[in-house]
C-alpha cells in the first residue's frame, strides 16, 4: 500500500505536463508498430452516423465513488482527489466517434487543409504499417481544428465520462470493475499504440475508452472542479470552468509508466492545450440531430 502511495504521489508530484512529456523519450522513432490485434466484438456495433454511435442522455454519476487504497493518509496528494466528490449530471443524447482518430484519418486533414502535421511525421507522413494507429503528438488546438473540419467537435469532459462509462453505473472501467487485462485495453507498454478498435468495446460499441492514447476533452481543467459544482445549474450539461490554463485528458494511454488507474472513467489528467506528447490523440462528438447543443464555447 505504501508502495502504492508513494508511486501515486511521484506521479503526481512529477506533474501531468511531466508525465505526459516524459514518453517522448520512451517513444523510440524506429519503434515498431504492434500489429493490429483481431476486432473482438462480437455484438454488431449500431452506428448513429458513419463511424459514430449514438451516447444516449439522462443522468449518472459522474466521478470516483471508490476509495484509493491509501487515499485517507493525511498527507495524500489533493490534486488526487479531483476526481471526487461523485455527483449527478444530465447530458443531452450526443454522438461520438467509436473510435480515436487514426493517422490515416488525420493525413486526408493535413493534406487538404494544410494543416501542419504531427512533428513525428517524416516528410509530413505518418510510418507505414501505422494508418490505422491513433494520431498522437497533436495540440488541443489541433484536435478543436481537426473536428470542425469533419463537422464536428470535442466531446465535454461530462460527456466523455458518460461514453466511458456506457450503461453502466458507478464502475471502474468502460467494461466494469475487473482489472484491466490485455483483451480489454492496450496499456504498459513501451512501444507505442496500437491500432484502433482492436480491444473489447465497451457496452455502447466505444473503442478504447481505456488506453490507446490520452484523449483531449473541450473543458478547461480546475483540480477543484467538482468541489467547487454546487449550483443547480451545473448538473445540466457541464461544460466546466469558465476559464483556465490547462484542458482535460481522459482514459488513459499506452506508455508503461502509466497505471491501471489513469484508465478508469472517472480518472482525470490535464496538459497545457499547446502540449504534444506521443500518448496524447482525441476523438470527436457531435450533437445529435434535433438535441440541444452541447458545447458553444
Ligand atoms: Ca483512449
Amino acid at each position: 500500500m505504501v508502495r502504492f502511495a508513494l508511486f501515486a504521489a511521484l506521479a503526481l508530484l512529477w506533474g501531468p505536463g511531466a508525465w505526459a512529456a516524459d514518453p517522448k523519450e520512451a517513444a523510440s522513432q524506429n519503434a515498431k508498430p504492434q500489429a493490429a490485434a483481431a476486432e473482438s466484438s462480437e455484438t454488431p456495433v449500431k452506428y448513429a452516423e458513419p463511424g459514430m454511435i449514438e451516447v444516449p442522455g439522462g443522468d449518472y454519476v459522474r466521478g470516483r465513488s471508490y476509495d484509493w487504497p491509501d487515499m485517507r493518509f493525511k498527507w495524500y496528494p489533493n490534486p488526487a482527489k479531483d476526481d471526487t466528490p461523485i455527483g449527478p449530471v444530465v447530458i443531452p443524447t450526443f454522438h461520438m466517434d467509436e473510435a480515436e482518430v487514426t493517422n490515416g484519418k488525420y493525413a486526408e486533414f493535413v493534406s487538404q487543409t494544410g494543416h501542419r502535421p504531427p512533428f513525428h511525421w517524416i516528410a509530413g507522413k505518418f510510418n507505414e504499417g501505422e494508418a490505422e494507429q491513433p494520431v498522437a503528438n497533436v495540440s488541443w488546438d489541433d484536435a478543436v481544428a481537426y473536428c470542425a473540419w469533419q463537422g464536428k467537435r470535442l466531446p465535454t469532459e461530462a460527456e466523455w465520462e458518460k461514453a466511458c462509462r456506457g450503461g453502466l453505473e458507478q464502475k471502474k472501467y468502460p467494461w466494469g470493475d475487473a482489472e484491466p487485462t490485455e483483451d480489454l485495453a492496450h496499456y504498459g507498454k513501451t512501444e507505442g499504440p496500437t491500432a484502433v478498435c482492436g480491444k473489447k468495446r465497451n457496452e455502447l460499441g466505444l473503442c478504447d475508452m481505456a488506453g490507446n492514447v490520452w484523449e483531449w476533452v473541450q473543458d478547461y481543467y480546475s483540480t477543484t472542479y467538482y468541489a467547487d459544482f454546487t449550483a443547480p445549474e451545473d448538473v445540466e450539461n457541464p461544460r466546466g470552468p469558465k476559464e483556465g490554463l490547462y484542458r482535460v485528458l481522459r482514459g488513459g494511454g499506452w506508455f508503461a509508466g502509466q497505471s491501471e488507474l489513469f484508465m478508469t472513467c472517472s480518472y482525470r489528467s490535464w496538459a497545457l492545450p499547446a502540449e504534444r506528447s506521443p500518448t496524447m490523440g482525441f476523438r470527436c462528438a457531435k450533437d445529435a440531430p434535433g438535441v440541444m447543443p452541447a458545447a458553444s464555447k
